[in-house]
């Protein structure tokens, strides 16, 4: 893991490492556009027909440990870019969250492709 940065954006957008136009990205907003101030997640497929689905994940300490929340975003068997949100886990505020985004052959494949920023919850 990469040492703390010194201020952290609350809303990142990470991109996959892959070559040519970006094969998926990780969304994160550490407060919620509607009512408090919770966190979302979100995965989205950004290429259509390439044979990949976008992974996002979140990990986060509490009290010491990691915690960790992951979703994909499938683009409809790949032929439609879009993304899939969640709401995250209650995330102390100014907590920093390691956000990744990678891609996938499948749900069950190996992660490829990851690339990783950090924000504030
Ligand atoms: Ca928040
Ligand atoms: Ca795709």
């Amino acid at each position: 893991m990469q040492t703390t940065p010194a201020a952290a954006s609350t809303t990142i957008s990470v991109r996959t490492t892959d070559s040519g136009p970006v094969g998926g990205t990780a969304l994160f907003w550490g407060d919620d556009p509607g009512p408090g101030d919770g966190e979302i997640l979100a995965a989205c497929d950004k290429q259509n027909g390439d044979g990949k689905i976008a992974y996002a994940m979140a990990q986060w300490k509490v009290n010491g440990e990691w915690q960790f929340f992951d979703l994909i975003d499938e683009g409809a068997s790949d032929y439609e870019s879009g993304c899939t949100y969640a709401d995250l886990p209650n995330i102390a505020e100014e907590k920093i969250v390691y956000v990744t985004a990678c891609l996938k052959s499948g749900p069950n494949s190996a992660r490829e492709y990851c690339g990783e920023d950090t924000a504030r919850a």
